[in-house]
């Protein structure tokens, strides 16, 4: 058996996606998702010029030696554009052989370890009360894990808060957006908000918070130990992590549980994080860590020291991503919790999947392979649109982390 062939469908169905389509000689097809978003022909160019030559006449059986040939065998490793192309090839070969074997893709990781995959939706607002509402509504809809964010008083964008509907997507067309971030006024709002909410929602929701990379790791440990009497289920990239250790700061001061990781890009980058017990959730995604043959290792490894998962979903990871990653949460034993940011209905056009929202969980479904798959004909619909991710600034001007 051999690939005869590849494609890179780039499409532009509310934002941009990155699809790698896997042919093989014997008419069965994988699909993988390459987005990385804002960076997006980075990932075409690796794909079209580098990695598909290599591909053409492999035997699409040999997953592990295609991996370890496209990691080990381009020298410079690791790195979210290389990446994001190894997983897109191994997530369309995981396709491939889940459908020759004629089994949704979980059975063939082991099986499912569990009936639905818990979801966190998001819920935001401009100011508090609109928020606690936001939150109102995710509970109505049956989700029992919810994150919160929220407009800061004194700044005028801050991170999460999308256009007053259910599709945040914060990647715009032009230049980047300039932002303003004061942590100061930030941090004596956030425990208020989450009072709030448990004040109005009693101690039943998993709620959630994303700081996004913007506090100090003593701000952070600040922050964790404020919000303890709110249970958080977890804090999020509450500090950037280049530095594994700074976690370690962060863990003495508090219990409330940390989870990190949605751009990281292989074990390397957590590798410390998980066995120092510094965190309690790994975020990292299908489509960013080298594909399912990468991300259940680290699971594996994780699960050593108690670490659970909680995989990356925003809107930029495409439904190929999502279904791949359904079938791994139905399957990993120390699973925690899945991101669902629910894509647009022209998305959800795009690529018709079996996975399916209920009762607050996601499930994979029961289609051969992942599950998901991308129409050509109407992704053609939609052209690439450059597309940049908001930056930010400290009030005197200084470059902060977006
Ligand atoms: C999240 C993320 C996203 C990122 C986005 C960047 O927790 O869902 O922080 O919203 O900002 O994926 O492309
Ligand atoms: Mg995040």
């Amino acid at each position: 058996m051999k690939i005869d062939a590849a494609k890179v469908i780039v499409c532009s169905p509310g934002r941009n996606f990155v699809t790698l389509k896997l042919f093989t000689d014997q008419g069965v097809t994988g699909v993988g998702d390459a987005t990385v978003n804002g960076r997006e022909k980075a990932v075409v160019a690796y794909l079209e010029e580098h990695v598909i030559p290599c591909l053409i006449g492999r035997d699409p059986r040999r997953i592990e030696d295609i991996w370890q040939y496209l990691y080990r065998g381009a020298y410079w490793r690791r790195g979210p554009i290389t990446m994001a192309a190894i997983s897109a090839v191994d997530v369309a070969l995981w396709d491939i052989k889940a459908k020759m074997a004629g089994m949704p893709l979980v059975d063939l990781l082991g099986g499912r370890s569990r009936d639905g995959v818990m979801v966190y939706g998001h819920a935001n607002g401009a100011d508090l009360a609109e928020t606690v509402d936001a939150v109102g509504r995710y509970i109505e809809l049956g989700y029992r894990a919810i994150r919160a964010q929220s407009g800061v008083p004194g700044l005028a964008k801050a991170y999460g808060v999308g256009r007053g509907d259910l599709h945040y997507e914060p990647a715009g067309v032009g230049l980047p957006d300039e932002t303003v971030w004061d942590t100061r006024k930030y941090l004596a709002y956030v425990p208020k908000l989450f009072e709030a909410l448990r004040d109005a929602y009693g101690p039943g929701p998993h709620l959630l918070h994303d700081v996004h990379h913007r506090l100090t790791p003593l701000e952070a440990a600040q922050l964790g130990k404020a919000l303890e009497p709110y249970n958080l289920f977890w804090l999020e990239d509450a500090t950037p992590a280049e530095n594994q250790e700074a976690f370690r700061l962060i863990r003495q001061h508090t219990t409330t549980p940390l989870a990190v990781g949605e751009v990281f890009n292989t074990i390397w980058d957590a590798k410390d994080l998980i066995s120092n017990q510094l965190i309690d959730y790994i975020r990292m995604a299908v489509v960013h860590s080298g594909g399912l043959t990468h991300l259940r290792r680290i699971a594996d490894f994780a699960a050593v020291w108690g670490v659970r998962t909680g995989c990356h979903g925003a809107t930029d990871l495409s439904p190929v991503c999502m279904g791949a990653a359904l079938h791994f949460d139905a399957w990993v034993p120390n699973f925690g919790v899945q991101e669902y940011m629910r894509h647009t209905e022209e998305t959800d056009a795009v690529f018709p999947h079996a996975y399916y929202f209920e009762a607050g969980a996601l499930h994979p479904g029961d289609a051969v392979g992942h599950g998901v798959d991308i129409d050509e004909a109407l992704a053609a619909k939609y052209p690439y649109e450059r597309a940049y991710l908001p930056v930010a600034r400290l009030e005197d001007g200084t470059m902060w982390n977006w």
